[in-house]
């Protein structure tokens, strides 16, 4: 039975990830943070009581910026694949507090490698590098395209993408980066653009709130579907020899044509309902994102099936059975019957 340990399993690719390793037949360990509230929502269908003999999920306490914890684990577990997704993942927030996340994105990724190289494990390793570090550089962008972060998450992800690289030729480690492009799903972050509007447009259809407020409309990106993407991570550690990959749709849209799609699937124009908030606009913005995934296509047989518009419409049906619950709730909460 192989073995995965996956930082970040709680995020949304860590809870995709395990479930498809499940599936596979894997034992999953995941690393969790200790919080004074539940940060398990989106693992909590596959947990497994550990006190059962069957048990193949695993979760343990450990941070990326705690080393010798990852050391522990990692000797512990040995692990046959190490997929590193934890992270400071906001790039708004990351002008905000931007030692950690150079901490967690940058050290954090350096601090497993150098366990795995220490304790001399036999493990491979995938490191979440992000297309945010391409930035500034003209798309469309693949792995010969030059570097230019616009924040300090790209530049923690630009540290973590060459340590990944170091290690493999340094140690022959064999450790891999997937640069992935934008990748959404009903799971994404409440404070990421996609979910932000599909969330907002959807209790705007059932009179739960009134506007959205937004920043800059103008911004491009390749949006894909996060459960094509963490089988795309799989993949590169299926593979012969150890490599790097873009992972995108090949695709561009601006954050004004999905904020488009979502309203008018649902018969609004969102005209009436969005505002510009100056708040939510960057220091430094990323302008135009879209990948080419010629790589991964020809050597390991990779390519995306859901595109933007697919991606928008299940992003917006998942929300609307949310708001309705959340309308029957507050119905209920009033003294008025559901329906
Ligand atoms: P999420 O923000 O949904 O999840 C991030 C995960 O990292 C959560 O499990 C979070 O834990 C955990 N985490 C945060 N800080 C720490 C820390 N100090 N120690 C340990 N764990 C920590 O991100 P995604 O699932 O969307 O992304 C996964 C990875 O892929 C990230 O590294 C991200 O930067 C990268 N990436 C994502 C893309 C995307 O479009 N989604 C594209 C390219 C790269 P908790 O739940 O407790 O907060
Ligand atoms: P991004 O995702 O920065 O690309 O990083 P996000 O959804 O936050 O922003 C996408 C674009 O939308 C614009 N935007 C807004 N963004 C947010 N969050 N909130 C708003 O109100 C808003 N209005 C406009 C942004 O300016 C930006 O141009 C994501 C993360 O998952 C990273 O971890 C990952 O590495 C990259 O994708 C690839």
């Amino acid at each position: 039975m192989e073995t995965a340990f996956i930082t970040g399993i709680t995020g949304q690719d860590g809870s995709y990830l395990a479930e498809f390793l499940l599936k596979k037949g894997y034992v999953v360990h995941g690393l969790i943070r200790r919080s004074s509230s539940f940060n398990t929502s989106r693992i909590d269908h596959i947990y497994q009581d550990p006190h059962k003999k069957d048990t193949t999920i695993f979760l343990h306490y450990g941070d990326l910026s705690d080393g010798s914890s990852l050391n522990q684990l990692l000797k512990t577990i040995k692990p046959d694949e190490v997929y590193n997704l934890g992270a400071q993942s906001h790039v708004r927030v990351s002008f905000d507090i931007p030692e950690y996340s150079t901490d967690t994105n940058a050290l954090g990724t350096l601090r497993i490698l150098d366990s795995i190289r220490e304790s001399g494990i036999k493990t491979k390793f995938y490191q979440a590098s992000s297309s945010e570090i391409f930035g500034n550089s003209k798309s469309s962008q693949d792995e010969r395209t030059p570097f230019y972060p616009r924040s300090p998450y790209a530049a923690s992800k630009v540290y973590a993408y060459w340590i990944t690289v170091n290690y493999r030729e340094a140690y022959s480690l064999f450790a891999c980066n997937g640069i992935l492009f934008n990748h959404e799903s009903p799971r994404r972050g409440e404070t990421f653009v996609t979910r932000k509007i599909t969330r907002a447009a959807t209790r705007i259809k059932l009179g739960l709130q009134q506007n959205l407020f937004l920043g800059n409309l103008d911004a491009k990106r390749d949006w894909g579907y996060a459960p094509e993407y963490v089988e795309a991570m799989w993949m590169m550690l299926q593979h012969g020899e150890p490599d790097d990959y873009v992972v995108a749709t090949g695709e561009t849209h601006t954050v004004r044509e999905f904020v488009e799609e979502a309203f008018s699937y649902l018969g609004l124009d969102w005209k009436d309902h969005v505002k510009i908030d100056k708040r939510y606009f960057r220091p430094t913005e990323v302008d135009e994102l879209k990948g080419d995934p010629s790589k991964i296509r020809q050597k390991l047989g990779w390519k995306p099936k859901i595109k933007f518009k697919e991606v928008v419409r299940l992003m917006v049906d998942a929300d609307m059975r949310l708001a309705r619950e959340e309308k029957e709730l507050r119905q209920v909460q009033n003294g008025k019957p559901a329906g």
